[in-house]
């Protein structure tokens, strides 16, 4: 059929000729040292490639976290891509990425592969890196609870302008009682005991003061939080204290949307460390009530659990504070993430963020993006070709446009509406509202 290899055509184009801004990584810009990640040591020791690794007998937890990181690497890449093929999505990210950067994937040893990223100068790795990506901006992930990260940022670190800053709370919201040492420490006059309304209201005025220093400090332009399976909201739990008090109030009063990461289950296997987390279904009552009680907030939301998916795009059709980003972590596998973008795509139209990369190495951008843009061509070509038989004959402009929305252009016109769903019926003081 030409007229319909034509329109593959013209989405393939289209994709990929489209920039991205990737709203969520760990990356970090050359200005902080040791913080941002590149190479074939790091990408072989990502935490989605240990987790993999340790499936395969050999070596124990122990051994492996005391060798330098080249040993390690060697282990995996010994394990992973040697004694078997490179199937694993993680696998086949670590192969597409050297072959784009001109390297050989079948290398027995990784000695020449370090040779060449030896003479790589890091700044323009990274314009390399964004380059073949295609990634026009960065989102951080930025805590003031991390020392090393905090000691960037306190000594005035300059911010290449492409990576955008996201406040994350997660000590704030989820360890309270450890949080509230370190504020303390910080400067913030806080206690840690919340039941009292009387000592809380101290508090909750010293906690939105910390969150107004940091947002301002690190220029933040969204808050955000990984998330439990078990998060509820409301409950007695510090997290909705804090929530309803301190964070929400100031997300609304700085128009800073409040991203939430639902259905991590940390630790689930601590000797691996970071690789040791874990997935499970979360209770998205939480999220309703946030939304409903919290009209004038702005929620970004992506969940990791596969059974999750359709309840949360329901949702986000009833509420338009409410916008989905990213197949996240888990689901960030071509299978999951094509039936993810299908379904949303017919629930949703255009109007949520197709992807986030979540890269630690920068190198990853490049895997990360063209594995994401093969999905995005096969699903975009079937939906434009589903509606053309149907009488509706999508033009450049059409796909162009969709496909800017769908790689961050929605997320941007969502974080810029003045006022997602304020009416004066729906319209509730700051302060009115309940546990
Ligand atoms: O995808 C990851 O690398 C995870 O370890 C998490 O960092 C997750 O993305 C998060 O931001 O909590
Ligand atoms: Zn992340």
């Amino acid at each position: 059929m030409p007229e319909q290899n034509q329109l593959q055509d013209t989405v393939r184009k289209v994709v990929e000729a489209t920039p991205v801004i990737d709203i969520h990584t760990h990356l970090f810009p050359s200005a902080f040292g040791d913080l941002s990640l590149w190479g074939i040591d790091q990408m072989l020791t990502y935490h989605y490639l240990i987790a993999e690794t340790f499936q395969y007998p050999g070596v124990t937890y122990d051994k492996f976290w005391a060798a330098p990181i080249t040993e390690r690497a060697d282990w995996i890449w010994d394990q992973l891509f040697v004694e078997r093929s490179p199937l694993s999505e993680a696998c086949r990210g670590v192969v597409t990425t050297l072959n784009s950067l001109g390297l050989d994937a079948r290398q027995q040893d990784l000695q020449s592969l370090r040779g060449w990223f030896a003479e790589q100068d890091p700044n323009q790795f990274v314009d390399r890196c964004m380059e073949l990506a295609g990634v026009s901006h960065i989102g951080m992930t930025n805590s003031p609870f991390d020392a090393d990260e905090r000691s960037f940022w306190e000594k005035g670190v300059e911010v290449d302008d492409r990576f955008i800053a996201a406040l994350r709370l997660d000590p704030l919201l989820l360890d309270w009682r450890n949080a509230s040492v370190i504020l303390r420490d910080l400067g913030y006059d806080v206690e840690t005991d919340l039941h009292m309304l009387s000592v809380r209201e101290d508090t909750v005025n010293e906690v939105r003061r910390f969150l107004k220093d940091w947002a301002e400090k690190i220029n933040a332009k969204y808050v955000m939080v990984s998330l439990p399976p078990d998060f509820t909201y409301p409950s007695e739990e510090p997290s909705s204290h804090l929530l309803l008090e301190a964070v929400l109030p100031f997300c609304e009063e700085r128009d800073l949307p409040f991203a939430m990461m639902m259905g991590v289950r940390r630790q689930v296997n601590p000797q691996l460390r970071l690789a040791g987390d874990g997935v499970e279904r979360s209770d998205l009552q939480a999220l309703r009530h946030l939304c409903d009680q919290f009209p004038q907030n702005k929620f970004l939301v992506t969940a990791l659990s596969q059974e999750n998916q359709q309840e949360l795009c329901v949702m986000a059709r009833k509420f338009a504070n409410l916008h989905l980003f990213g197949c996240w972590w888990f689901m960030n596998t071509p299978s999951l993430m094509e039936n993810m973008t299908r379904m949303r795509l017919e629930l949703l139209g255009p109007s949520f963020t197709m992807q986030h990369s979540d890269a630690r190495i920068v190198d990853q951008l490049i895997y990360k993006w063209k594995h994401t843009r093969e999905v995005l061509i096969k699903v975009l070509s079937d939906k434009y070709a589903d509606l053309q038989l149907a009488g509706w004959t999508p033009q450049r402009a059409d796909i162009e446009r969709d496909v800017k929305a769908l790689l961050g252009g929605s997320f941007q016109e969502f974080c810029q509406a003045a006022e997602p769903v304020l009416t004066e019926e729906n319209a509730i003081p700051v302060g009115a509202r309940n546990l």
